[in-house]
């Protein structure tokens, strides 16, 4: 069976996904921050490396002694990310800004550039987690909704230098999804249940078992681009702001 690579399998959506391609019986490698709650997913199946994905050399110090046979990466899914804030620009921390782009950005281009090599030989594949923030603008998003958008174009673009190399990629641009990141994105529980309470959101498995869909495809088939949102979730027309 194929080997996937799950980043930020912590908690969430990353969480749900080890246990849905270990069920289906792939071997997975989850990696996090916090290694207690690694464990708990460790497996047959399932080996799991405790590092900040912002940290390069202990990324590769972990990534670079992987046992057989979970050291030939078939299937690298970009998860980690985080939203830090709901302030307007004009309120926002400068270091939450910081932050976001460290994670969801330069830490996603850098373990992608390390593990492209063995990928474009493997012809394997690359999934990696966008969000509607990508493509809706929405008061608050500001630097969240710009670094997913900027994932969502890297997707697409590295399928263009892919071409002709077999390896797929696929940007999933969920909306509402609640775990763990709306609590951090909110900053208190009572947030997060005004948010997400009464909207029946989409949960870590719905986005688990999407995933497990679009990397068990035919290998002639690439899902460009894919957004999802609970049935309860929209849009609303543009604010226009009245001068007197
Ligand atoms: C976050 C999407 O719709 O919860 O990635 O703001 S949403």
């Amino acid at each position: 069976m194929p080997t996937a690579l799950i980043t930020g399998a912590t908690a969430g959506i990353g969480e749900a996904a080890v246990r849905s391609f270990a069920d289906a019986g792939w071997h997975v490698v989850a990696t996090g921050r916090r290694a207690d709650r690694l464990e708990k997913l460790a497996g047959e199946r399932v080996h799991t490396l405790a590092f900040d994905i912002r940290d390069e050399a202990a990324r590769d110090a972990a990534l670079d002694s992987l046992p057989a046979p979970f050291s030939g990466i078939d299937l690298l899914i970009n998860n980690a990310g985080l939203a830090l804030g709901l302030e307007p620009a004009q309120k926002a921390s400068l270091s939450n800004w910081k932050t976001m782009i460290d994670t969801n950005v330069t830490a996603l281009v850098s373990i992608t550039h390390k593990l492209l090599p063995g990928l474009v030989e493997r012809k394997g594949a690359i999934i990696n987690l966008s969000s509607v923030a990508a493509s809706y603008p929405y008061p608050g998003g500001n630097v969240y909704a710009g670094t997913k958008a900027f994932v969502r174009q890297f997707s697409l673009d590295l399928r263009a230098d892919l071409h002709g190399t077999g390896v797929r990629v696929t940007s999933i641009e969920p909306g509402m999804v609640e775990t763990e990141f709306t609590l951090v994105r909110t900053g208190s529980q009572e947030t997060s249940d005004k948010l997400y309470g009464g909207a029946n959101p989409m949960t870590g498995e719905d986005i688990a078992e999407t995933l497990l869909w679009v990397a068990t495809l035919p290998p002639h088939l690439n899902i460009n681009a894919l957004e999802l949102m609970p049935v309860n979730q929209s849009w609303q027309g543009f604010a226009v702001h009245r001068e007197d």
